[in-house]
């Protein structure tokens, strides 16, 4: 879930699963994207990926993207959320002036999500499996214009603890990334993007930015065998930065 474009992140773990050898199935938002998707999907090895359209704010299309991978005989192993929406007017300024309704959509389209989903295909999961979701530092600590997004990825996180705990006796492992800042489409129109990554150039440990393909090992690490005994956890791909004070 949550490939925009070939700068995706989610899209850089599915380049990455696909060398794997694992079968992909795509969410889409929206019909519109369906071109652009398949245009890159020409780019892998496997040519038998599956694209679903799923509204996330919409219960009867959660519902149906279960249905339909039922019927399809489908069964998952892993779920990769990378989707996350706050207006944009809420990611400048004040956390303070946040209004009721970009409170709700942030939380609904980039947390309640990811708990409606991973209900949703919890049937589809009988051998058990590995769910993995994408957060950023700005939970855990004030990164200006962060704001609301900050508050619903800290909500993130504690959702993969206790989806954790509900789905571990069913075999089933949720984590999460915390991943350094990318320019994805996401970062786009972000004012002093550049900036922020300079500081992560100059501070971080490893002295560097983090790459698409950063990102993806670790995801192919958790949805693998590799980390059996790993659930709840939050992992931080960002060079090392958020140890820094
Ligand atoms: C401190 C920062 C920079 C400031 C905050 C950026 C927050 C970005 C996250 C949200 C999810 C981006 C977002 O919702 C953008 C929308 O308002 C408008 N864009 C769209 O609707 C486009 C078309 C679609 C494709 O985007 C989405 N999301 O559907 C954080 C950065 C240093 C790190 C970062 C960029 C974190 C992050 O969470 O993505």
């Amino acid at each position: 879930m949550g490939v925009a474009n070939e700068r995706s992140i989610a899209w850089g773990i599915a380049r990455a699963l696909d060398r794997e050898g694992a079968r992909l199935v795509f969410t889409i938002r929206s019909p519109r994207r369906r071109k652009n998707i398949e245009a890159l999907l020409t780019g892998l090895t496997r040519q038998d990926a599956l694209v679903i359209e799923l509204d996330v704010e919409r219960d009867e299309a959660i519902d149906g993207l279960a249905a339909f991978l039922q019927k399809e005989g489908v069964t998952v192993h892993g779920l990769v959320h990378s989707v996350a929406l706050a207006r944009p007017e809420e990611l400048a300024g004040e956390f303070i002036a946040t209004g009721r309704e970009g409170f709700r959509l942030a939380h609904e389209v980039s947390v309640y999500s990811l708990v409606a989903v991973s209900r949703a295909l919890r049937p589809l999961m009988p051998d058990g499996g590995s769910i993995v979701t994408l957060t950023y530092l700005g939970s855990e600590r004030v990164v200006p214009n962060y704001n609301v997004m900050g508050v619903a990825k800290a909500a993130l996180e504690a959702s993969v603890r206790y989806l954790a705990y509900d789905l571990g006796k069913d075999g089933i492992r949720v984590n999460a990334i915390s991943a350094g800042p990318i320019r994805t489409v996401s970062a786009r129109g972000v004012s002093g993007f550049s900036a922020i990554l300079k500081v992560i150039e100059e501070r971080a440990p490893l002295r560097r930015n983090i790459t698409l393909e950063d990102v993806a090992g670790v995801a192919v690490f958790l949805l693998s065998d590799l980390s059996r005994a790993v659930t709840g956890e939050v992992i931080h791909v960002d060079a090392g930065y958020h140890v820094m004070g």
